[in-house]
């Protein structure tokens, strides 16, 4: 499917109906692929149904002004688009609906996704960049709406650092940044505090962005009047309209059944960003949804008698069709036929995908009795084997899951039993779940040859006169060398730019790699990540700083929503290797003592989180991701800056090793595992334990996810039988993360003499001031007394009782 968007050249008059009818077409194939969808959920063979009807016609327009190199950063309704760039046929939209596990049936997520989240394909089965530029892309939907938002910034703004930094190689991504990022929306998400960022964020960078903003009105049942202030978007954005004395916006305002109209309005929107990289906001208004929000309810519960018959008159095919007959393109019967046809393709390709879906799991199912059946003859449970073998042949249509349960629920009726056929169910479920658990576990990290886990290490080097200098000098000159070494690096945040950061970790660094690079930004942390994101997902590596952990909150939901999300939600087939610079820790206060490891780690799956102790590790970090594929957040310690280091020799070059942990003091009689800022009490307080004779080793985590690959920490607890974990989390945070890796993963409790336990932060925030940090946070004391119990608990008499 496919509607030539090449309007912009003269074309015969032939032509021209050509065109339109095409465009009918389509428009209808999509109608009739919303209108079976959502019969085929209410049959149940699909979950959950959400579709672009009633929003067609727009998009007709929008997908002619839609160029290769183009990304697209929308929502739910988009399938017409879709299908007017390629990208989705009808097939290929039932199999969505299906999730059809196979990424080749189902381009968009592999099933992973609801249908109605779409995404083209960036990467090739090597996880290698395909050819942006010569394709129409769209970065993966997510569902939280203007979810879309903080991303599409970054799309557009990859365009402006493409077109004005000098030295990338481009040829994959750009055509000199003549790229126009376009994003879509509906009325009532416009009401997120993200949408209103973004707005701002754009017209401030004026990068060549296009938002079309789908208004029906409605949120679910909620009205305009409940959502928008004056019911009108366009009419309150009108105060970033661009005029002689300031840069802006371009706001448009077009009816969306007004096929005619529209055309013309997207490619003015298009020349506009294109050409003069100014965004623009086009107000798609009078737009209607015929069959309701989605599958769940009907909006005959919410929409007045007069609104629904509004509706029907107003549908923009309605309005398409009759259009087209008044000015004699085609006539009423001629369309009738047209549309009589294009219901039977929309069928036998709902038909054809629901087949693809279903032979394979009856195969399954025929392998799955007969295995049963010979099971079940020599069974002293044949009767109620026989009983599941009825009840699964009895499914009109299975799942994998009836077929799998039946297999797994037979066994125990026959564990007591030894036979061939036993040893033959056995395997068959296992190679069942090694086949189809990937279909829907892969993809969480990168699983390409560039993954950071397989970046070999390179160890700091010294001179021996090194001088010790502030950290902060270390992470600066190894930025320096990070900005010399990839033209496409750029890194920017509040402060970052002008002073060089709050720490002047990157001090001098504007005036050497120019304002692009190294910059300002405003403080708005949910687009400050979505411009990382966008810009990683054309080929730049952004570095997006947050200035303080703290406030990586305001961000925390568009990493975890999209950037954590999107290498497993396209299947393997987009990425954004977006590094995130921040800074946490113990230092003073509720807001900038920061260390809330346990929500992010549990909400950040997907991103590498690391934790270095001082800033010659955490440089060595940014060298590794930089070398990798993988989306990952670096911590500084935020009390680390001024700390003496010795200044390496191989700044730049060296690398710190993910997921492996350091063991920083040998010891025999207990494991101590702690990570960041705390790292340095626990090493402290280690050689106080020396004083009373207990040898404590100290390791390191480093690297939260991934976590000790290596079992180092199982390594040391064999030895010493001891396990405490310490950090600055609330109870039950982080170091519950740590403690599960260490008893689950690498199954340390065998070895251990003593109950593992951890020593944490109280579970409020800091105090401000050195007290409040002495009586929040664990102290060296603290670290003290704990590892002195528990060895006055193996050894009272050695270790009498302090207290
Ligand atoms: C953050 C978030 N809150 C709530 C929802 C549930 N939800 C899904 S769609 C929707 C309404 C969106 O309305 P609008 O933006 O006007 O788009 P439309 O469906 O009308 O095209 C809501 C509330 C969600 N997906 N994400
Ligand atoms: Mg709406």
């Amino acid at each position: 499917m496919h509607s030539n968007p090449d309007i912009t050249k003269a074309m015969s008059y032939v032509d021209f109906k050509n065109e339109i009818i095409s465009d009918y077409t389509l428009a209808v194939t999509s109608r009739e692929c919303s209108l079976l969808g959502r019969r085929e959920v209410l049959t149940g063979k699909a979950k959950f149904g959400i579709f672009g009807d009633g929003k067609e016609v727009p998009q007709l327009a929008l997908a002619k002004a839609f160029q290769n190199g183009d990304f697209r950063s929308g929502y739910y309704r988009d399938q017409t688009f879709m299908m007017a760039i390629g990208a989705l046929s009808i097939e290929q939209f039932f199999a969505g609906l299906y999730a059809h596990t196979d990424i080749k049936a189902d381009p968009m997520s592999a099933g992973r996704q609801m249908g109605g989240h779409f995404g083209t394909h960036s990467l090739d089965e090597n996880y290698n960049w395909k050819d942006l530029t010569k394709q129409r892309n769209s970065s993966a939907d997510i569902s939280p709406t203007a979810g879309q938002m903080p991303r599409l910034l970054g799309l557009a703004q990859a365009s402006k650092i493409y077109k004005n930094v000098k030295g990338i190689d481009a040829s994959k991504f750009s055509d000199n940044g003549n790229e126009v990022a376009w994003g879509t929306i509906g009325n009532a998400s416009t009401s997120e505090g993200i949408f209103f960022e973004t707005i701002n964020a754009a017209g401030v960078l004026q990068v060549p962005m296009v938002i079309s903003v789908w208004d029906d009105e409605y949120g679910i049942s909620v009205h305009a009047k409940d959502q928008t202030t004056k019911e009108n978007i366009s009419e309150i954005l009108k105060g970033f309209q661009r005029d002689e004395n300031a840069k802006g916006y371009e706001i448009l305002k077009v009816k969306g059944w007004d096929y005619a109209t529209l055309i013309d309005t997207y490619l003015i929107a298009s020349k506009i960003a294109r050409e003069e990289h100014v965004p623009v906001i086009i107000h798609v208004t009078e737009l209607t949804q015929p069959q309701g929000h989605s599958t769940s309810g009907s909006h005959e519960r919410y929409k007045s008698p007069d609104r629904l018959i509004w509706e029907r008159e107003h549908d923009c095919l309605t309005k398409m069709r009759a259009w087209i007959i008044t000015n004699e393109i085609a006539t009423n019967e001629e369309l009738s036929a047209l549309e009589k046809q294009l219901k039977k393709q929309v069928r036998d390709g709902k038909n054809a995908a629901w087949n693809a879906v279903l032979e394979p799991v009856l195969q399954e199912r025929t392998e799955l009795i007969t295995m049963l059946t010979n099971v079940a003859a020599g069974s002293t449970n044949k009767s109620f084997i026989t009983k599941l073998i009825n009840d699964l042949a009895r499914i009109d249509e299975p799942i994998k899951k009836d077929v799998i349960s039946t297999a797994r629920k037979s066994l125990k009726y026959i564990a007591f039993e030894n036979s061939p056929v036993k040893q033959q169910l056995q395997d068959w479920i296992n190679k069942y779940f090694e086949i189809n658990q990937p279909k829907y576990s892969s993809h969480l990290y990168s699983e390409s040859d560039k993954n950071a886990t397989l970046i070999e290490a390179i160890k700091p080097t010294y001179n021996d006169d090194a001088p010790q200098v502030d950290g902060r000098i270390i992470i600066r000159d190894n930025f320096d060398a990070i900005f010399n070494n990839y033209p496409e690096a750029l890194i920017f945040g509040e402060d970052a730019g002008n002073i060089g950061d709050v720490n002047q970790g990157l001090e001098g660094l504007q005036e050497k790699c120019g304002k692009l690079r190294v910059s300002d930004m405003g403080i708005r942390e949910a687009t400050i990540l979505g411009q990382g994101i966008g810009m990683a997902m054309r080929g730049l590596r952004p570095i997006a700083e947050i200035q303080y952990l703290d406030y990586i909150m305001y961000a925390l939901q568009i990493i975890s929503d999209d950037l954590a999300t999107l290498h497993y939600r396209t299947y393997g087939k987009q990425k954004a290797p977006l590094i995130i610079r921040t800074r946490g820790h113990r230092l003073e206060g509720i807001w900038h003592s920061g260390s809330q490891l346990g929500g992010i780690l549990n909400l950040i799956r997907g991103v590498y989180v690391l934790v270095p102790r001082n800033m010659t590790i955490a440089a060595g970090f940014y060298n590794t991701l930089l070398e990798s594929d993988q989306p990952a957040l670096i911590i500084e310690c935020l009390n680390g800056y001024r700390l003496k280091e010795k200044m390496p020799n191989n700044i730049g070059k060296f690398k710190t090793p993910v997921g492996i942990v350091e063991t920083v003091k040998e010891g025999t009689d207990i494991t101590l595992v702690s990570y960041g800022s705390t790292l340095r009490m626990v090493e402290e307080t280690a050689k106080e334990l020396l004083e009373v004779g207990i040898d404590a080793e100290v390791i390191d985590v480093q690297s939260l996810i991934p976590f000790d690959l290596n079992h180092d920490i199982l390594k040391s607890i064999t030895k010493t039988n001891r396990v405490l974990v310490i950090d600055e989390d609330v109870p039950g945070g982080g170091s519950a993360y740590i403690l599960n890796e260490i008893l689950n993963v690498q199954n340390a409790y065998e070895y251990l003499d003593s109950q593992p336990k951890t020593l944490t932060a109280k579970e409020h925030r800091p105090a401000y001031g050195t007290d409040g940090d002495y009586f929040s946070k664990p102290s060296n004391e603290d670290i003290f007394e704990k590892v002195y119990q528990m060895m006055n608990e193996v050894n009272p008499e050695d270790y009498p009782k302090l207290r």
